[in-house]
């Protein structure tokens, strides 16, 4: 009989699915399971981290960039509460992910004891499987069915809780086997009736987004593309699903759309929707399609039967992965009849959306980020949170055929650091941006020290415009000039990175973003490049003069 205790069950079950990484902060709850830790160290290294929410996002941006369910181990009661930024991230990207959680032993549970938290009904109403494991023989039965939960149907995260004395706990058990997400395919006659469909249409859109793609299916998408002359658009933040410099590639359908593309949605006759889930932020809060009965006819392919009819009626329904749909559906046949140079016009409304417009102050984000698009590898990944920042590398920078975008679908702040320290530990060969607001850096950039720690290259760049920008925006158009709660004094970021052992630059004029940028990538550790610009450039269209101004006409015309 051999023995193992609960601890070493489970990391040995987690190396049996082949987990390159976990991620995590410690806690006296889950000591066994540090210590078996220590054993695998050489095949699961343990990245520590300085806060819960920035390990679950690192296992949330595992989960986008490999489709394996990214591991966090966190600790009762704070650690559970800390990482549920990244568990509600997962949720609404649709990104497997399983978080280990620490729990008191059976002996006093129930009590309210130290730090003691029912997760199961803690994370009820957010993860997509809760449950404890209270026996250490049953540890590769929970990891097994975790796993395939996780990456299966629609993909979400899984929180199996640690009861102390379980993990201490010995017993004989085998490891379950890797495990892989269940396919889901096409009916046939389905795919057939998606071609005529498209074969049939005027005004024709293709919409991609959600997870469970892989290089495979991006690679049938093109094709797919090619041989139809469909034009293809991105969803929110899933940018980088098709090469945005393909002549067929229509733009992103996210926020702050290009006009002329939130056009071509609202009066397409036909939409083949693959893989996403249509949520607010795809839909320009709900108002592309027309709930419940949208005037497109909606071709609708998602891998989870329950995102199939949720919102928008689809008059055709496929429960299927894309790579599977995209392996049956004949482009040829779904090669619309009457439509042969739309999807160019398509792409030349895209072209002219991203061409730049002036901006107020000495830096201009559209010029850097079209550098960017012009020096970054074919293989770059870029991470971002949210804010307004995120506009420019959204809407200028051009992702897909191996370049990245990793960014919450969850429009959460506090992405872009641990993100790309994730990116860097998957991919130590690639070029890693992160790409954050100096709000947005503020809430997980003591994950720059992990960075140090792990000796990962990854260049950072904050975007300070000395305020909470978004809601500044907000706050301009609906109560104008009454600035209250957005405002923010800020440390020298530079000097911050320096602080932490990485290189740091100020960049104060649009000429020194280049050069320094440079001397980042030729570093020998992290760098961070402090972008300081004017606080009037608060929008890629619009001054926060002219917004304040514009407010206050709409008010007056209102009275
Ligand atoms: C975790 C979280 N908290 C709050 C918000 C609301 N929010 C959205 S954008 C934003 C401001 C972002 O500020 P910054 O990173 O400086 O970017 P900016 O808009 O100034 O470019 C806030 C507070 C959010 N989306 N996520
Ligand atoms: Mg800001």
């Amino acid at each position: 009989m051999a023995l193992r205790t609960g601890g070493a069950i489970l990391v040995e079950n987690l190396v049996a699915q082949r987990v390159t990484h976990a991620f995590g902060v410690p806690g006296e709850s889950y000591l066994a399971v540090l210590d078996a830790l220590h054993d695998a160290r050489d095949l699961l290294p343990f990245v520590i981290c300085r806060q819960e929410g920035g390990a679950a996002y690192m296992a949330e941006a595992y989960g986008k960039l490999t489709g394996r369910p990214g591991v966090v181990f966190v600790t009762r009661g704070p650690g559970a509460t800390n990482a549920a930024v990244g568990i509600h991230t997962a949720a609404q990207d649709s990104t497997p992910l399983v978080a280990f959680v620490g729990q008191v032993g059976s002996d006093t549970v129930d009590r309210e004891a130290f730090q003691e938290i029912d997760y199961r009904r803690m994370y009820a109403g957010v993860a997509k499987w809760a449950a404890q494991i209270d026996r250490a023989d049953r540890i590769p039965e929970y990891v097994a069915h975790a796993f395939r939960t996780a990456m299966s149907g629609r993909p979400g995260p899984v929180v199996l809780a640690l009861p102390e004395d379980m993990l201490t706990a010995r017993a004989d058990v085998a490891d379950a086997p890797y495990v892989e997400a269940v396919a889901a395919a096409p009916a046939r006659d389905a795919v057939a009736e998606i071609e005529r469909r498209l074969r049939d249409a005027q005004r024709p859109l293709v919409i991609v987004g959600g997870s469970r793609w892989d290089d495979a299916a991006r690679a049938a998408l093109r094709e797919f593309a090619e041989t139809s002359g469909l034009p293809v658009a991105c969803a929110f933040r899933h940018q980088d699903l098709f090469d945005n410099r393909h002549p067929n590639y229509a733009g992103d359908v996210g926020i702050g759309i290009n006009p002329r593309l939130a056009a071509r949605v609202r009066d397409a006759d036909v939409l083949l929707v693959i893989g996403e889930r249509l949520g607010e932020m795809t839909t320009s809060g709900y108002t592309l399609l027309d709930v419940p009965n949208p005037r497109q006819a909606l071709l609708h392919v998602h891998p989870g039967a329950e995102e199939l009819g949720r919102v928008y009626q689809p008059q055709v329904a496929i429960a299927a992965t894309p790579g599977a749909f995209l392996a049956q559906v004949d482009a040829r046949a779904a090669r619309p009849v009457a439509t042969p140079a739309h999807a160019g016009t398509a792409h030349d409304d895209y072209e002219a959306w991203r061409a730049p417009r002036p901006v107020p102050g000495d830096v201009d984000l559209w010029r850097i980020v079209r550098w960017l698009d012009d020096t970054l590898p074919a293989d770059a990944i870029l991470t971002n949170g949210a804010g307004n920042y995120a506009t420019w590398v959204h809407r200028v920078y051009r992702y897909g055929a191996g370049r990245r975008q990793l960014a919450p679908y969850s429009g959460s702040m506090g992405y872009g650091v641990p993100a790309a320290v994730a990116a860097k530990l998957v991919h130590p060969a690639r070029t890693v941006v992160s790409w954050n607001g100096d709000g947005c850096f503020l809430m997980n950039g003591q994950e720059l020290a992990t960075a140090m720690q792990f000796g990962l290259r990854i260049v950072f760049v904050v975007i300070d415009n000395g305020m909470y920008g978004t809601i500044r925006m907000h706050q301009e158009r609906e109560y104008p000039a009454r600035v209250s709660g957005t405002n923010l004094v800020n440390p020298d970021f530079a000097a911050l990175a320096r602080a932490y052992g990485a290189q740091g630059e100020t960049v104060a004029a649009t000429d020194q973003f280049a050069p320094a940028f440079e001397r980042a990538l030729r570093a020998d550790r992290a760098s961070l490049l402090h972008v300081r610009i004017d606080p009037q450039a608060l929008t890629m269209g619009a001054s926060l003069d002219a917004l304040r101004a514009g407010a206050r006409a709409a008010a007056r015309i209102l009275r």
